[in-house]
């Protein structure tokens, strides 16, 4: 019986360290392209749109709608910003891909940018940078 009842608290002794340890160690989706930068932002959901010639992204109150915008090269993004105060579409200084950085938007306005070239392109809002960064990946 005495084995028995180790044996279950060996389990859990080590289930317990597994648990408490599982989430600290880097996984391949972390290590993630572009994840560094994106780290202490606001993330919102990926959007593969790969399929759609044309895709839009909302800008709020203080985030972007997509953190992870995957297009195909060619296609048209128009950011509206739906919140109720001006944000901005900028580039990121260590962007490998260069957005051409937009206007303040106002309330109900909108940016359009083709994506004509593949790769990484990293942008953020100029009065939110820290909050506001997202990513858009554009594929041949
Ligand atoms: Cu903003």
């Amino acid at each position: 019986m005495k084995v028995i009842v180790g044996i279950i608290l060996a389990a859990a002794l080590i289930g317990g360290i597994w648990f408490l340890t599982a989430d600290r160690e880097p996984t391949p989706e972390s290590a993630a392209q572009g994840s560094s930068f994106l780290t202490g932002s606001n993330q919102e959901p990926a959007l593969d749109a790969r399929e759609q010639t044309a895709v839009t992204v909302q800008i709020d109150d203080f985030f972007y709608s997509t953190s992870r915008l995957t297009v195909k090269s060619g296609t048209k993004v128009t950011w509206q910003n739906v919140g109720s105060i001006r944000h901005d579409v900028t580039p990121a200084e260590d962007s490998p891909k260069v957005i051409s950085k937009s206007d303040l938007l106002g309330s109900g306005e909108t940016y359009e940018f083709t994506f004509t070239e593949p790769g990484e392109y990293r942008y953020f809002c100029t009065p939110h940078p820290t909050q506001m960064r997202a990513i858009v990946e554009v594929v041949p």
